[in-house]
């Protein structure tokens, strides 16, 4: 069974995360989505929120499951039988870092890391410009599912009291 990871912090979840899942649900057998959970790091949404989104978000794909993993990836992955790890690729920017990522992974375990282009639609979408327009009433429900922005202007109106 050709088995991948696509890993991230999902906070929240976007169209271009799902796009990047979706296609690599199309390549693989199965995909895990692997939300990264470190404490250390302020999330606006906790793991648990992060994760019963992403499954909301793939209820439509069958070969697609979400976990959570603390530590490394490559602990996550051994402990899965998975040897490769699904990444977008929106920018040189995003290459520079994701390739020291995919060599340090590659030098920790037998994993490959496949590199998926953003689609043109979302290369301009991350997770932190949607909380940062949100934050200033900017409409983002383009961009990511409409429950995620429902809990998302929720989650800031909490926050903004
Ligand atoms: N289009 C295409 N791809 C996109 C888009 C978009 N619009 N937005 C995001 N992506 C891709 C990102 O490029 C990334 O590949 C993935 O989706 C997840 O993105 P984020 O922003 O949710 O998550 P990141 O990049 O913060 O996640 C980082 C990890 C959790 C994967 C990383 O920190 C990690 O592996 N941590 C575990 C600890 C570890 O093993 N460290 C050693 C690493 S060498």
């Amino acid at each position: 069974m050709r088995r991948a990871v696509c890993p991230g912090s999902f906070d929240p979840v976007t169209n271009g995360h799902i796009d990047i899942v979706q296609r690599a649900s199309a390549l693989f057998d199965e995909v895990v989505v692997a939300v990264g959970v470190n404490k250390s790091k302020n999330r606006l949404f906790t793991a648990d929120e992060r994760i019963a989104m992403l499954e909301r978000a793939c209820e439509p794909f069958p070969n697609v499951r979400v976990d959570g993993f603390t530590g490394l990836l490559t602990t996550f992955c051994e402990a899965n039988g998975i040897h490769a790890i699904v990444k977008g690729l929106r920018a040189v920017s995003d290459f520079d870092y994701e390739l020291q990522m995919a060599q340090m992974n590659a030098s920790l375990a037998d994993v490959e890391t496949v590199f998926v282009p953003t689609s043109p639609e979302y290369s301009f979408l991350a997770s932190s410009l949607v909380k940062e327009v949100a934050t200033f009433g900017g409409d983002v429900s383009g961009l990511i599912p409409g429950f995620v922005n429902t809990a998302l202007i929720e989650r800031l109106a909490e926050r903004a009291t």
